[in-house]
């Protein structure tokens, strides 16, 4: 949980007082999260092309390397160099998403957080958010549409790619009506844009080593007695091995809701330093966010993410999966699931 100081200080603002206030700003770092994904990096270079067009330098700045799957957003792109003076975020729910960005960076003030989680721990001091959008793009899209700013080639494809990213490629139960009106919006305007091209290269093409490692984190799942847990367990070792990189990893989260009758999907990473990273994915019913809350993560019901700092990973993978049971319990009881 955000101290109270924290939460005390955040303002929420609407699309035209964040617009406002982009406005006002000069010279801008532009702060996405850690293992960037296409939502974090559409949300920040929109932003970057939103500030040019109002005449603001500003530059997309994250902790990890923007991995070459999404070329289409940053080809093209030269950030300038400047000291800046402030700083915002995209899609970023908490600072420690930040990951190892320079300290001058990671513990600035933000001025404005725009974002879609609804655990974002309100650490910036002023937040333009929608919890119900599937993603910060989908944010961005409306916060476009209610300042009438014109919809450009460059932000048409930014924002395109962040909301098919968070929704799965528009399969998750989190792409609402106003997820497509927004994508339809797009695609009327720019119906030249690659969308098929795009799909494929981030949903469906997989490298030999990643479909390898497939088999294995499947063939190895952990499944309880009644079917609704299943967990895959990633030994950091199968990505050397397999040559496997880890952006292509981030995928192998979606693999255990591929199982008929998972209501709970848990994948859990084992990073360099000893460390886990577990990903949790729920089905129709279950509340993932909860699962995650009780190991100090948070994200969304469906999709959400925590990390454990040690442990035998047998211990970890047992403690993970008790955890999703007891939390399925007790929603049950609750007649959620
Ligand atoms: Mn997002």
């Amino acid at each position: 949980m955000a101290p109270a100081t924290d939460t005390e200080i955040c303002r929420e603002i609407s699309s035209r007082e964040a617009y406002e206030m982009l406005c006002s700003l000069r010279d801008v770092n532009i702060l996405i999260h850690r293992s960037p994904d296409g939502d974090c990096i559409g949300g920040g270079y929109a932003l970057y092309h939103l500030l040019k067009a109002a005449g603001i330098r500003s530059r997309v700045c994250c902790a990890d390397p923007i991995p070459p799957l999404y070329h289409d957003i940053t080809e093209g792109v030269e950030f300038e160099d400047f000291t800046p003076q402030c700083r915002i975020s995209v899609d970023v729910a908490d600072r420690n998403l930040f990951g190892d960005l320079p300290a001058a960076d990671k513990d600035a003030e933000i001025v404005l957080c725009i974002d879609h989680h609804i655990s974002n721990t309100h650490y910036a001091k002023a937040l333009h958010w929608n919890p119900h959008s599937s993603a910060a793009c989908e944010v961005l899209f409306y916060l476009m549409k209610d300042c009438g700013l014109p919809l450009t080639r460059e932000l048409a494809l930014c924002l395109y790619i962040g909301m098919a990213t968070d929704t799965g490629c528009f399969q998750f139960s989190n792409a609402g009506a106003e997820t497509f009106d927004a994508v339809a919006e797009i695609k009327r305007a720019y119906p030249d844009l690659p969308y098929a091209r795009i799909n494929r290269d981030m949903f469906v093409l997989k490298s030999r080593g990643r479909i390898t490692l497939d088999a294995r984190l499947m063939a190895n799942a952990q499944i309880t007695p009644d079917g609704k847990i299943a967990l895959i367990y990633l030994p950091h070792a199968w990505m050397d091995e397999l040559e496997v990189s880890r952006e292509e990893v981030d995928g192998v989260a979606n693999l255990p809701m591929q199982i008929k009758g998972v209501e709970v999907g848990i994948s859990c990473k084992q990073q360099p330093d000893g460390s886990y990273r577990i990903s949790l994915r729920g089905g129709e019913h279950a509340d993932v966010s909860e699962i995650a809350q009780r190991f100090g993560g948070g994200g969304h019901v469906k999709a959400s993410g925590c990390s454990v700092t040690e442990g035998a990973p047998e211990a970890v993978c047992k403690l993970l999966i008790e955890t999703a049971a007891e939390a399925l319990r007790g929603q049950a009881a609750r007649g959620q699931a």
